[in-house]
C-alpha cells in the first residue's frame, strides 16, 4: 500500500538517509579502507595517536547518551494525522480545528511515567499521551496523559512529588513502582493527591495497550473564538477500540515476559495496517459559569463530570506511520503545553502555569541548547523568522545583516503580524490581586471526587482498587505510613479503608466523615463505557499433530473478524501445512487475550504445560475456546468465558474478561 506523505513527512523526507549500499567513509565523507582494526606500531604495538578514524568513531559513541527524560523517559511514539469532523469556529479560531475535513499531520508520543527508559511498560503508573499538531499556524502540543486529574494542584510541588515516586535516593530502589515508602509518605502528607491516586490505584494504571486508553488535557485551557469570546476548555481523545486494562498479576509478569509490550503493540499494530484511532473532544464551560461548579474549574485535581459538562466531538486522529529512527524522532521530540496557536490559551490553573516554564527549560539541557526546534521532528511545516541567532548546533543560515527589532535596515522585518492577520495575541484577562504564597480556598476540598470517582465503580472496578492498594500499601515498610494511608482513605469510604487496614494487618479505622456525596459519574468507569470488540485483539491457537481437522476453519473464522492468531506448540515447525509461531518456552497466556485449544497433548509432561496456560489466562479471566476432543477442559467448560465454538468464542472474546466465574 503506497502512503500518501502528509507534509510534516515532505519536510522529514530531506533528512532521511539509507546507508544501505554505500561506501564507508568518515563524517568528513572520506571513504575508508578499513574498519577491523585500529591503527597500531607493529600488529602488536600500541594504537596511534595519528588514528583519526578510530578517534571519531570512539568520539562519536562515547558522545551517544543524552539525559533521559526527568519524567515520562520511557516512551514510544508514532506518526499521523488529525482530520476534523465539523467547523469548531464557534469556540475557536485555531485554524487546524476550522473546516471539516480539514486535516493536520501530527505525531504522538505514549510514554509511562516514573520510570527510567529501560523500563517495562506493564508498571502501574499513569501513561503520557503527548500529541504535536505540525499547524499552519506553528506547532501546537497538546501535552497529556490517560488520567484526567493529577496529584498535585500547584505547580511548585511538583519535585517533591516525582523525588516521593522516583526509586529512593540513597539504593535507587525500586524501580518504575510507586509500591514504597517515600511514594506513600508523600500521599499521607499531601492529602490534595487523594483523587488522583483513585485513578492511580484503578484498572486505568495498567492498560491493555496504547490504543486503548484515554487521553486527557487535564489543564484548564481556553479557546478564543474569532469574535473574541472565550470558554474554558479541557481536551479529551477517545479511542475507538474502547478502554481496555491488564490485570495486576498479568501485568506483573507481562514486565518479565515481554518488557516492551505496550511498545511492541503499538508498532505492530501500525506495520500491519490496524492504525490506531481517536477521537478529540473538547468540554466547555463559558467564562461567565466559572464559578457555578461545586469545584473549582482552575483546580488540576477535578474532573468535570461529562454528564454535567459533556464532552463535544470534534475530529479524528489516525496514527499510521512508525518512526523510521528511534533516537531521532521519538527520543528528540520536545513537546511543550506553551506551543499553542492562535484561539487557544491558558488558564490561570497553577499546575499549567508551572508547566509553561518547566518544558521549555527541561529540553535545554536534554537537547543541549536552544536550537532544539531545528531538530527534524520539532520543525513546524509553516515557515518561522525572528531574530534569535546562534547556540549550539546551530543549522539555520540567516542571511543578512540584520537580527534585531525595530530596523530600517530590513525594512523593519521580520514584523509583527496583527490579530486580524492571524498574530498571537494573549487573552486580556484582567486580573488583580495581591502577591502572595498561598492556595485558594476553593482548591481546599479534597475528598468530594475521589468518592464521586469510587462511588462511580463497577463492584469489580472497587475490588481491583481494594486489592491495589493492599499490593501498593502491604509493600510499605512503615507502619505510621501504612497507617496514614488508612485513615486518609476512611475520608474516601469506609468499605475501602476498612478492606486495606484488615488486608495490610491494621486495626479497623475509626469511622469518620466521607464527604457527603451520592452523585456518580459513569463516564469514569470503564467496565459502564465498554467497547465489545474482537478487532486487532491476539488470541492463543494451542495446536498439535493431534489438532481437530477443522483447524482451518477455526483459522478462518477467527482472522476474518480481524482477530490476530498465534499457533502454539511443543516445538517449532509445520502442523497440518501451517507454521507453528511460538512454543510453550517462547510464549506465556499473559501476551494474549485469549487462548483456543484445539488439541489434547499425548504426554503428560506437555499436557501439564497446557494446562498451565490456559489455567493462567483462565485466573486472568480470559476467553478460553476449545475443541470437543479436549476432554480435560470438560471440567470448565460451564464457566463464564470458556466455549466450544469459533463463534460463541469470538462473542466472548469481545467481552474483554469474565470476572465471575
Ligand atoms: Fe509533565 N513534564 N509536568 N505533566 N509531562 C515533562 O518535559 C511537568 C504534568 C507530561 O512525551 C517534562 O520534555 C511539571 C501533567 C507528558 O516527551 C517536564 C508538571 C501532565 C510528558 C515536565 C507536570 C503531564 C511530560 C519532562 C507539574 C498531564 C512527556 C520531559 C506542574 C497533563 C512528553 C519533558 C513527551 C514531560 C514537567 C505535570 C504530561 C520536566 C513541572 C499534569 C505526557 O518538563
Amino acid at each position: 500500500m503506497v502512503k500518501e506523505m502528509n507534509n510534516k513527512q515532505q519536510q522529514l523526507e530531506a533528512f532521511r538517509v539509507s546507508d544501505e549500499g554505500q561506501a564507508l567513509t568518515t563524517n568528513q565523507g572520506l571513504k575508508m579502507a578499513e574498519d577491523e582494526h585500529s591503527l597500531k606500531a607493529g600488529d602488536r604495538g600500541p594504537t596511534l595517536l595519528e588514528d583519526f578514524h578510530f578517534r571519531e568513531k570512539m568520539t562519536h559513541f562515547d558522545h551517544e547518551r543524552i539525559p533521559e527524560r526527568v519524567v515520562h523517559a520511557r516512551g514510544s511514539a508514532a506518526h499521523g494525522t488529525f482530520e476534523t469532523y465539523e467547523c469548531a469556529s464557534d469556540i475557536t479560531k485555531a485554524q487546524f480545528l476550522n473546516g471539516k475535513g480539514t486535516k493536520t499531520p501530527v505525531f504522538v508520543r505514549f510514554s509511562t511515567v516514573a520510570g527510567s527508559r529501560g523500563s517495562a511498560d506493564t508498571v502501574r503508573d499513569a501513561r503520557g499521551f503527548a500529541t504535536k499538531f505540525y499547524t499552519q499556524e506553528g506547532n501546537y502540543d497538546l501535552v497529556g496523559n490517560n488520567i484526567p486529574v493529577f496529584f498535585i494542584q500547584d505547580a511548585i510541588k511538583f519535585p517533591d512529588f516525582i523525588h516521593a515516586v522516583k526509586p529512593e535516593p540513597n539504593n535507587e530502589i525500586p524501580q518504575a513502582q510507586s509500591a514504597h515508602d517515600t511514594f506513600w509518605d508523600f500521599i499521607a502528607n499531601n492529602q490534595e493527591s487523594a483523587h488522583m491516586v483513585m485513578w492511580h490505584m484503578s484498572d486505568r494504571s495498567i492498560p491493555r495497550s496504547y490504543r486503548m486508553m484515554e487521553g486527557f488535557g487535564v489543564n484548564t485551557y481556553r479557546f478564543i473564538n474569532k469574535d473574541g469570546k472565550a470558554h474554558f476548555v479541557k481536551f479529551h481523545w477517545k479511542p475507538l477500540l474502547g478502554i481496555k486494562s491488564l490485570v495486576w498479576d498479568e501485568a506483573q509478569i507481562i514486565a518479565g515476559k515481554d518488557p516492551d509490550f505496550h511498545r511492541r503493540d503499538l508498532w505492530e499494530a501500525i506495520e500491519r495496517g490496524d492504525y490506531p484511532e481517536y477521537e478529540l473532544g473538547v468540554q466547555l464551560i463559558p467564562e461567565e459559569d466559572e464559578f457555578n461548579f461545586s469545584f473549582d474549574i482552575l483546580d488540576a485535581t477535578k474532573l468535570w463530570p461529562e454528564e454535567e459538562v459533556p464532552v463535544r466531538i470534534l475530529g479524528k486522529m489516525t496514527l499510521n506511520k512508525n518512526v523510521d529512527n528511534f533516537f531521532a524522532e521519538t527520543e528528540q521530540a520536545a513537546f511543550h503545553v506553551g506551543h499553542v496557536v492562535p484561539g487557544i490559551d491558558f488558564s490561570n490553573d497553577p499546575l499549567l502555569q508551572g508547566r509553561l516554564f518547566s518544558y521549555t527549560d527541561t529540553q535545554l539541557i536534554r537537547l543541549g541548547g536552544p536550537n532544539f526546534h531545528e531538530i527534524p521532528i520539532n520543525k513546524p511545516i509553516c515557515p518561522f523568522h525572528n531574530n534569535q541567532r546562534d547556540g549550539y548546533g546551530r543549522q539555520t543560515i540567516n542571511v543578512g545583516q540584520v537580527s534585531y527589532h525595530k530596523n530600517s535596515l530590513a525594512n523593519n522585518t521580520p514584523r509583527p503580524v496583527p490579530v486580524e492577520e492571524g498574530g498571537y495575541a494573549h487573552y486580556e484577562e484582567k486580573v488583580d490581586g495581591h502577591k502572595v504564597r498561598a492556595r485558594s480556598d476553593s482548591f481546599k476540598d479534597h475528598f468530594s471526587q475521589a468518592r464521586l470517582f469510587w462511588l462511580s465503580m463497577t463492584d469489580i472496578e472497587k475490588k481491583h482498587i481494594i486489592d491495589a492498594f493492599s499490593f501498593e500499601v502491604g509493600k510499605v515498610k512503615n507502619k505510621t505510613i501504612r497507617r496514614q494511608v488508612v485513615d486518609m482513605f476512611a475520608h474516601v469510604s469506609h468499605t475501602l479503608a476498612t478492606n486495606l487496614a484488615d488486608n495490610v494487618g491494621l486495626a479497623l479505622p475509626q469511622k469518620v466523615e466521607v464527604p457527603n456525596i451520592q452523585q456518580t459519574s459513569p463516564a469514569v468507569s470503564q467496565e459502564l463505557n465498554s467497547v465489545d470488540s474482537v478487532k486487532t485483539r491476539k488470541v492463543a491457537i494451542l495446536v498439535s499433530e493431534n489438532s481437530a481437522h477443522n483447524l482451518d476453519e477455526i483459522l478462518t473464522s477467527l482472522t476474518k473478524e480481524h482477530i490476530i492468531v498465534e499457533l502454539i506448540s511443543t516445538k517449532q515447525g509445520m502442523y497440518q501445512h501451517h507454521e507453528i509461531n511460538q512454543t510453550f518456552a517462547t510464549a506465556t497466556s499473559v501476551l494474549y487475550d485469549g487462548v483456543y485449544v484445539t488439541t489434547p497433548f499425548a504426554d503428560a509432561n506437555d499436557q501439564n504445560k497446557a494446562l498451565h496456560f490456559i489455567q493462567e489466562a483462565f485466573d486472568h479471566s480470559k476467553t478460553i475456546g476449545y475443541t470437543e476432543n479436549v476432554s480435560y477442559l470438560q471440567a470448565i467448560a460451564n464457566k463464564n468465558g470458556v466455549t466450544n465454538s469459533p463463534e460463541s468464542f469470538m462473542q466472548a472474546l469481545a467481552k474483554h474478561r469474565h470476572w465471575v466465574r
